[in-house]
C-alpha cells in the first residue's frame, strides 16, 4: 500500500462535470471511479455491486441525511437513494418558504456531504503504519510518523495490536500514561488519560461568565428573530454569520434589513455578512478591540455630558455594579472603577478616541459615531460572535462589551439586545419550542481528572512529563489551580476531533506524536491525526448509521436516517468501542447500554414540543406497532406527529407568527424585577467590576496576569499588535513580523472537515488574505505564491488581494490539513496552527486571531491551485 497524497488530480473536473457528478454519485465505489478521483481497488468493488445505470428523474427515495459537523449551522439535507446509490441531493423544500415559516436551507458544504460519505479518500480498512511494532521505544520507530507507508490489516489484528499496547502502557504508567483531548466513554473505561483543555470557540468568554452575571459563554440572552425587526440599529460585532452560521441566520437579518434596520459591522474585514446587509464598516485591528471599546465608552460619557441623553444612568445604577465609585460591589478589594479609569484618574490618560486610534486603527470620528449609535434613545442591538475574544489579551472584553450595552440600556426591552449571536441560534434566541431527545448511555468517569492547557501538553510529552497547573476540569469549567506532576505520556488517542490539526503549536504537536510509543486514531480520511498515527480504525460517517435527532434551533428539530450500509469495513464509533473493550477483556456494557437503533428511537421518543400549557410535551406519536416494527423497547405515547411521518419528513418545524406569544426578550425578567430575578454573579447584577472572576484568573498565575484589574482596562497581550514593532511600542519601527495574522473560519470547511473535498476545493481557493497596500509594498500580486513566516513556522498560500481588509492584517483561513515539506520544513497547505506557537498569558486563552507574521513573495516553485493538487488518498 502506498503512502498518502497519491490520488488522481481533480483538475480534470470542470464545474459542469461536478454538477453532473453530483447527480450521479453512487453508493458503490464503482460509480466513484467515474469521478476521476479513483479510489483503491477494494473501495471500488463491494460484493455484488455493479455500476447502477441511474436515471435521476425516476424513482428513488428521498432520505433526510445527516449534516453532522461543527459547522455553525443546522440544516435540512436530503438525498435521493436509488438502487443503493445517492443520485440526487437537495435541501429543504418541505413547504413554501416565507419569512415566518422559513425553509431550513443548507449551504455548499451540505451539498458536498456525498463526497464525505462516498469520497474516494475514505479510509475503508484498518491500517497499520509499516514501521511500527508494539512494545514501545525503538520498536515504535516514532520518527517515521507522517512519513511511513501504510499496510492494510484485519480488524482482529488491529484490535489485538491496539489492546496489547494499551495494556502494556496502562500497566506501566496508569491513566497518566495516555493523552486524549476529549476522551469518550471507551477511553474512560479502558484506561483513562490526561486531557487537554482549550478555549476554542468562545475564547475569553470561556472564563467565568456566570461570575459577571452573563449566561454561559454569553449565549442565549439576545432576542428572538421577530424582534430583530423592532431594532433601529444592529451591530454585528466580530460577526460573519453568512460564513460561520450558514442556514437561516442571514435570512433573519435580511428581514430586518428590509424592515429598515441599519447595520454596522465592527471587523478587520468588510465580511460577507456586512456586504450582504450593506452595513457601515468600522475597521478595527485584530486583538485591539479593548482600545476601541474603551474609547467608545469615553465618547458616550463625553457626549452625555455635553449633549445629554446618551448614557442610561438609570440602567447602570440599577442593574450593574462597578461603573463608578458610588456603585461598587460589596466584595471589591480594589478602590477603582471603570469610569475613573476612562477619565484618566489613575494614569493621567483619558481613554479618548485619539488615545485609541494608534492601537485599534479606528478613526476618531467613527468612534464618536459608534458611541451615538449606542446612545440610550436608539433601539440598538449589540450582537457579537467570538473572533475578537479568540485573541491574546482579550480577557476583559466580555465585561467591556456588556458594559457598552449597559451604558445604552440595551437589555430587557424590545428592539434592544446585548449578547452573543452564535452558530445556528444566531439572531434567534429564546426557550426551545421543540427539542430532540437524548440516547441513554452509562455515565463513565475518567480515572485521571487532570486537564492540561492544550499547547503545553506537547512540551510535557516532549519533556517526558513535568509540573503542570490543572485549572480546568472540562471545557468551560475553571477552578483554582491544582499543582500536579505528571510522568511520561506514551500513548495518544484520537477519537472525534482533529486535535493535532486544530490545536496551537502544531509543529511541537507533530514532534510530540513522534515521541510516544503508540498513537491510535479513528478516522474517515487520512486527516492530520491519522497521518501521524500507528493504527487507524476506519469509522463510518453519520450516513452509515441508523439515524439521529438534533435540535437545530429553537423552532426546528432534524431527524436524519441511514443513507447506506457502512462502506468497506468501516464501523461505527460504538462498534469500534465495543471491539476495543472486548479486546481489553472488559464488558462493553460499561460504555454502551443500548443498541444504536434503540438510541435513535430514544432520541425520537424523548423529543418535545412546547405545549399549550407552556410545558414541553412529547412531540412524536408512538404506537405499540411502531415499537414492534422498530424492534426496540419503549412505551406508546401521544404527540403531534406520527413516528413514520416524523422520520420521513426529516423532523419537525414549529410554526411561528410574530404574535404567537413565543417571542423572547433577553434579560426581560431581570430588568423588570432585579431583586426577584437576580443574575448568577455575587451581586446578582451585571458586574463591570468583578472580583470573583479576577481572583480566579490571577490564581492561575500565568505570565502578565498582574496587568489585569477586576474591571476592563487595556493590557498589552503576550503576542499581539505591540509585538509587530521592534521594541514593542505602538508606532515605533516595525519588527521582523510586522503583520497581525488571524484565522477566519472559512466556508470551504467546517474546521478541518471537507478540506480534502474536490468540489469545495474548486469552489473555495483557501488563499491568504492580504490588504492591497501591503501586497503592493511587498511586490505581491493576486495569485502569487506567498511565504507566510511567523516565529513558530512557515507556510505557503496563494495571495488573494483585498481592498476590504485593514492594512497590516493577514488572514490565514482556519483548518487546512498541514502538509509539511520534510526537506524545507515549510507547510504547503498553509495550516493556521503550524504558524502559531504556545505563548499564552492572562487566563491562557488560545489567541488565534492576534498572532504575528511576515509575508513575502515566495521564490521557490509556485504552489498552484489547491484543486489541482492530488487529493490525499491512501491507495492499495
Ligand atoms: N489556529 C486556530 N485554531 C483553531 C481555531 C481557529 O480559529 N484558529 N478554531 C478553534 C475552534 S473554534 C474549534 S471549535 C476547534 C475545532 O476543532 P476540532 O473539533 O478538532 O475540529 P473538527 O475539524 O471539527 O474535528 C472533527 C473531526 O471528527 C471527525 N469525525 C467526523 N465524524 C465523525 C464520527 O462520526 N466519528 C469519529 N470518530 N470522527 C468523526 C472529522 O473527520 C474530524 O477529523 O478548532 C479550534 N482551533
Ligand atoms: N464556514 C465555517 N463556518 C463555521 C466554522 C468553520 O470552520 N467554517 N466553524 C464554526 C465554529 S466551531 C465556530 S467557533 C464559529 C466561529 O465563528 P466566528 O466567531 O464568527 O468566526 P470568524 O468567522 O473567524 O470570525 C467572525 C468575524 O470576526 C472577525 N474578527 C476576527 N478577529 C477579530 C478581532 O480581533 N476583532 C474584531 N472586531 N473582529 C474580528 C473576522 O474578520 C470575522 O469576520 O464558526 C462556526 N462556523
Ligand atoms: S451549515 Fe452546516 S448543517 Fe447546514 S448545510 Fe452547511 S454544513 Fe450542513
Ligand atoms: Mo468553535
Amino acid at each position: 500500500m502506498d503512502t498518502h497524497d497519491v490520488g488522481a488530480p481533480t483538475t480534470t473536473w470542470s464545474r459542469r462535470q461536478f454538477m453532473k457528478g453530483s447527480l450521479a454519485v453512487a453508493a458503490s465505489a464503482a460509480a466513484l471511479s467515474s469521478f476521476g478521483c479513483a479510489p483503491s481497488a477494494e473501495v471500488k468493488k463491494k460484493e455484488g455491486d455493479t455500476a447502477p445505470a441511474v436515471n435521476p428523474e425516476e424513482g428513488g427515495t428521498w432520505v433526510p441525511a445527516a449534516c453532522w459537523h461543527n459547522c455553525g449551522g443546522r440544516c435540512v439535507n436530503k438525498v435521493m437513494v436509488k438502487e443503493g446509490a445517492v443520485v440526487r441531493q437537495k435541501t429543504d423544500d418541505s413547504h413554501e418558504d416565507s419569512a415566518e415559516f422559513p425553509q431550513q436551507r443548507g449551504c455548499v458544504r451540505g451539498k458536498a456531504q456525498q463526497q464525505q460519505c462516498f469520497g474516494a479518500d475514505r479510509i475503508l480498512y484498518p491500517l497499520k503504519r509499516k514501521g511500527w511494532q508494539p512494545g514501545g521505544g525503538e520498536k515504535s520507530n516514532g520518527a517515521m510518523r507522517g512519513k511511513d507507508e501504510w499496510e492494510r490489516i484485519s480488524w482482529d489484528e488491529a484490535i489485538d495490536l491496539a489492546c496489547q499496547e494499551i495494556k502494556r502502557i496502562s500497566d506501566e504508567l496508569g491513566p497518566t500514561g495516555f493523552y486524549c483531548k476529549s476522551p469518550d466513554a471507551v477511553i474512560n473505561v479502558m484506561c483513562g488519560c490526561v486531557r487537554g483543555w482549550d478555549t476554542t470557540s468562545h475564547g475569553t468568554y470561556t472564563l467565568g461568565c456566570d461570575m459577571i452575571g452573563l449566561p454561559p459563554t454569553d449565549t442565549g440572552k439576545a432576542n428572538d428573530r421577530f424582534d430583530l425587526l423592532n431594532a433601529e440599529h444592529i451591530i454585528l460585532y466580530s460577526s460573519n454569520p453568512t460564513w460561520s452560521a450558514a442556514g437561516t441566520p442571514t435570512y433573519y437579518f435580511i428581514q430586518a434589513k428590509e424592515a429598515g434596520v441599519k447595520f454596522t459591522s465592527v471587523d478587520p474585514l468588510y465580511n460577507a455578512s456586512a456586504q450582504m446587509l450593506d452595513a457601515d464598516w468600522i475597521p478595527v485591528r485584530n486583538g485591539t478591540d479593548m482600545a476601541f471599546m474603551l474609547a467608545t465608552a469615553y465618547e458616550m460619557l463625553r457626549l452625555d455630558d455635553e449633549e445629554g441623553d446618551i448614557v442610561d444612568w438609570d440602567f447602570l445604577n440599577t442593574y450593574t455594579v462597578g461603573f463608578d465609585a458610588d456603585h461598587m460591589p460589596a466584595d471589591a478589594k480594589l478602590d477603582e472603577n471603570l469610569k475613573d479609569y476612562l477619565l484618566g484618574t489613575y494614569d493621567d490618560t483619558p481613554k479618548t478616541p485619539a488615545w485609541a486610534e494608534p492601537i485599534c486603527g479606528v478613526p476618531p470620528e467613527q468612534v464618536t459615531a459608534f458611541a451615538r449609535i449606542l446612545g440610550k434613545n436608539n433601539k440598538t442591538m449589540l450582537l457579537h460572535n467570538y473572533g475578537m475574544v479568540r485573541c491574546n489579551g482579550a480577557e476583559m472584553i466580555p465585561q467591556m462589551l456588556m458594559t457598552l450595552g449597559a451604558m445604552g440600556g440595551h437589555m430587557g426591552k424590545s428592539g434592544h439586545a446585548t449578547g452573543g449571536a452564535y452558530h445556528a441560534n444566531c439572531g434567534n434566541y429564546g426557550p426551545n419550542l421543540v427539542s430532540a431527545g437524548s440516547a441513554k448511555n452509562p455515565k463513565t468517569t475518567n480515572p485521571c481528572s487532570t486537564g492540561v492547557r492544550q499547547p503545553q501538553l506537547y512540551d510535557l510529552i516532549l519533556n517526558g512529563g513535568g509540573d503542570v497547573l490543572d485549572v480546568s476540569n472540562s471545557y468551560g469549567s475553571f477552578h483554582e489551580p491544582i499543582p500536579t506532576t505528571l510522568g511520561p505520556i506514551k500513548g495518544i488517542f484520537h477519537v472525534t476531533d482533529a486535535t493535532l490539526q486544530t490545536s496551537l503549536h502544531q509543529k511541537a504537536g507533530i514532534e510530540a506524536h513522534r515521541a510516544v510509543d503508540f498513537v491510535l486514531t479513528r478516522a474517515q480520511f487520512m486527516t492530520t491525526n491519522a497521518r501521524y498515527s500507528d493504527i487507524i480504525l476506519p469509522v463510518t460517517t453519520e450516513w452509515e448509521r441508523p439515524g439521529g435527532v438534533t435540535t437545530c434551533n429553537r423552532e426546528f428539530v432534524y431527524c436524519y436516517s441511514k443513507v447506506t450500509d457502512p462502506l468497506g469495513e468501516a464501523k461505527t464509533d460504538q462498534e469500534i468501542g465495543t471491539l476495543l473493550l472486548e479486546g481489553m477483556g472488559m464488558d462493553p456494557k460499561l460504555a454502551y447500554e443500548t443498541s444504536e437503533t434503540q438510541q435513535f428511537f430514544d432520541q425520537i421518543a424523548g423529543s418535545k414540543i412546547m405545549g399549550a400549557s407552556g410545558e414541553m410535551e412529547p412531540l412524536v406519536t408512538i404506537t405499540d406497532a411502531d415499537i414492534k416494527e422498530w424492534g426496540v423497547t419503549g412505551e406508546a405515547q401521544q404527540g403531534v406527529i406520527a413516528l413514520s411521518e416524523f422520520v420521513a419528513n426529516g423532523g419537525y418545524q414549529f410554526k411561528r407568527t410574530p404574535d404567537d406569544g413565543h417571542g423572547f426578550i433577553g434579560y426581560e425578567d431581570f430588568v423588570s424585577d432585579p431583586a426577584a430575578n437576580p443574575l448568577s454573579s455575587a451581586s446578582g447584577k451585571l458586574e463591570i467590576y468583578c472580583q470573583a472572576r479576577h481572583d480566579l484568573m490571577t490564581s492561575f498565575g500565568y505570565d502578565g496576569v498582574e496587568q489585569y484589574k477586576p474591571y476592563p482596562t487595556y493590557v498589552v497581550p503576550c503576542v499581539g499588535y505591540e509585538s509587530t514593532f521592534k521594541d514593542g511600542t505602538v508606532g515605533g519601527e516595525k519588527g521582523d513580523y510586522p503583520f497581525i495574522m488571524y484565522n477566519p473560519h472559512y466556508l470551504r470547511r467546517s474546521h478541518t472537515v471537507f478540506d480534502n473535498c474536490p468540489w469545495l476545493r474548486e469552489t473555495w481557493a483557501n488563499p491568504v488574505f492580504l490588504n492591497r497596500e501591503d501586497a503592493e509594498a511587498k511586490g505581491i500580486k493576486d495569485g502569487d505564491t506567498v511565504l507566510i513566516s511567523s516565529p513558530a513556522g512557515k507556510g505557503l498560500r496563494n495571495a488573494a488581494i483585498l481592498d476590504i481588509l485593514m492594512p497590516g492584517v493577514v488572514g490565514v483561513p482556519h483548518g487546512a490539513w498541514v502538509d509539511v515539506d520534510e526537506k524545507t520544513g515549510i507547510d504547503r497547505a498553509g495550516s493556521d496552527n503550524y504558524l502559531i506557537g504556545a505563548e499564552y498569558g492572562g487566563m491562557g486563552v488560545s489567541g488565534y486571531n492576534n498572532q504575528i507574521c511576515n509575508v513575502e513573495k515566495y521564490t521557490g516553485e509556485a504552489l498552484g491551485a489547491d484543486c489541482d493538487q492530488p487529493q490525499r488518498i491512501v491507495s492499495a
